[in-house]
């Protein structure tokens, strides 16, 4: 594998370690080993900064590659783009890859640079405390270290959330969390029930509609679904990717600047744009031949609102004649299935929650304290929150890797940790370099940053009238509502005087 020249398009912009040469050298603690922490991993090392060791409570790394194993994964963003800058590849089989192919990528990038030697597996840091300017981990295994800096590589969908539904504990037969797959579970010819039509039921619901008896989709809400088709990347292709792998790297900036238009879309409710997208979306719901089935699907908000599934598939799935939708809500769940409000028990074997996950829990449970004894959960006790979603005033030398209010809308987390983690390294430069020990937001950058967001917010698609898992508990987007060339411009350069040196 060929790494890009630091600071080429490619580099993920970190300078190199001959231009960095770091005047004191720093101890880091990377928490979480998923594709923002091998990305860190190789990074830091890249920069010189080899004093590091990566927590992972897993076994392995991957994160939501390695959780997530349910029949029918992938990701909604290109593989060509959902790569890593610095290691792109020509073996990608389709457009948007299955979840296990991505999971081989990870784990063969970590490997290839030895972040798995770096990399305490099957130890959860359960404390983070600021203690004489320096971080003391303490992880479950009692371990402890002290460290100067903190990477929050926790991801963000990784805490699942099950229903509260009466009942949940009398079902017979198994159940369990789409990111809990239980895979012991046979599930070819039997009755199945999948609660939810968010992008992982969707998923869910192609890859097992031809094998079970019956599967029974219960919708509370419908979705809008834009249909994307899935090309498998022919042998040819692969091989022009491979004796020219500068075409790689168009592929990936070809595809960026595509999500750079949809992320335009949703941040302008009156674009042109979006206008596209729903007319999309609506053309595909036309594809659904049974008048009656049809209106049941039509959603009561605009595209996008949510965050979009996009399936070349679904509709076709759920008109397969072993599928059903169910659109009476449900009432309680029974030994022998599901009650729906409706009176009728749709009987089953085995039951998925594909439900959703706890979108704002981030780094939490670990406790984390700061300067002066104030912890992260009161200061998030309300809502999580950070400076340009990376630091949070009173935490210094914490950073976090898609962190709280940080652009998850559909662009590439993989371009997005990139960008973040090339800043914080800008940010370290002033510690390294300057003679100085901290660095954090300070809390009037953090609240103007949050009152333009606000603002931001009100012109986005996601404010138009929906429920969905971008929105906190006040109801605002829990996102980057500009485009994602403003996020690139305001990555390339920390403004130092949002920050608090000491
Ligand atoms: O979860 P969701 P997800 N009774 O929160 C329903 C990423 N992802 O796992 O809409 C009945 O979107 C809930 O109903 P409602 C992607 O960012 C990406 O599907 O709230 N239903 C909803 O339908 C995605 O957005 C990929 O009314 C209940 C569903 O459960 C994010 O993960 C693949 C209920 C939850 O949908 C989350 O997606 C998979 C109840 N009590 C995931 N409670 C790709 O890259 C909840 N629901 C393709």
């Amino acid at each position: 594998m060929t790494i890009a020249a630091p600071g080429s398009p490619n580099s993920g912009e970190t300078p190199s370690p001959v231009e960095r040469s770091p005047r004191r050298a720093l101890r880091f603690a990377v928490i979480g080993a998923g594709m923002s922490g091998i990305l860190s991993a190789i990074k830091l090392s890249e920069a010189g900064h080899t004093d590091f060791t990566v927590y992972e409570k897993a076994d392995r790394v991957g994160g939501t590659w390695r959780e997530n194993t349910y029949p029918g994964l992938a990701c909604d963003v290109p593989s060509h783009l959902y790569s890593y800058s610095f290691a792109l590849t020509p073996e990608w089989s389709h457009l948007f890859s299955p979840g296990p192919e991505i999971q081989a990528y990870f784990e063969r990038v970590a490997a290839e640079h030895g972040v798995g030697d770096r990399t305490r597996f099957g130890d959860e840091v359960l404390r983070c405390d600021l203690v004489d300017g320096r971080w003391n981990l303490t992880t479950a295994s009692g371990h402890h270290d002290v460290v100067d800096v903190v990477i929050a590589a926790t991801g963000v969908l990784h805490h699942p959330r099950m229903p509260e539904i009466d009942g949940m504990d009398s079902f017979d037969g198994p159940a369990f969390h789409s990111a809990r797959f239980d895979h012991s579970v046979v599930l070819d010819g039997k009755r199945v029930g999948v609660i939810g039509t968010g992008s992982t039921a969707v998923q869910i619901t192609g890859a097992l509609v031809e094998r079970v008896a019956h599967l029974s989709l219960f919708q509370r809400t419908a979705q809008w679904v834009m249909p994307v088709a899935n090309p498998a990347y022919t042998d040819d292709e692969r091989s022009g990717f491979r004796a020219h792998p500068e075409r790689l790297a168009e592929v990936h900036d070809q595809l960026s600047q595509a999500f750079s238009v949809f992320a335009r879309a949703v941040v302008d409710a009156d674009s042109p744009e979006l206008e596209m997208i729903e007319e999309a979306c609506r053309a595909n719901l036309e594809t659904v031949r049974d008048p009656e089935l049809r209106e049941r699907l039509r959603p009561d908000h605009r595209a996008a609102c949510k965050r979009l599934v996009i399936s070349p598939d679904f509709y076709e799935a759920i008109q397969h004649p072993r599928a059903e939708l169910v659109t009476d809500g449900i009432e309680r769940i029974e030994p022998g299935g599901i009650r729906t409000a409706d009176g009728r028990l749709h009987e089953l074997d085995v039951l998925i929650y594909a439900t959703g996950f706890h979108a704002d829990a981030f780094m939490r449970p670990m406790e984390v304290t700061g300067r002066d004894g104030v912890t992260l959960a009161e200061v998030w006790r309300e809502r999580p929150s950070a400076y340009l979603s990376i630091s949070i005033p009173g935490f210094p030398n914490l950073f976090m890797l898609n962190g709280p209010n940080g652009p998850v809308g559909n662009f590439s987390l993989i371009e997005v940790a990139e960008l973040q983690l090339a800043y914080i390294f800008r940010l370290l430069d002033r510690i390294t370099a300057d003679g100085h020990r901290e660095i954090c937001a300070r809390r009037e950058a953090l609240e103007r940053f949050e009152d333009e967001r606000l603002e931001a917010a009100r012109r986005t698609v996601w404010v138009t009238g929906c429920r969905s898992w971008y929105l906190d508990d006040r109801g605002v987007p829990a996102v980057w509502p500009w485009s994602f060339e403003r996020f690139r411009e305001v990555m390339a350069e920390p403004a130092l005087s949002d920050y608090e040196l000491s």
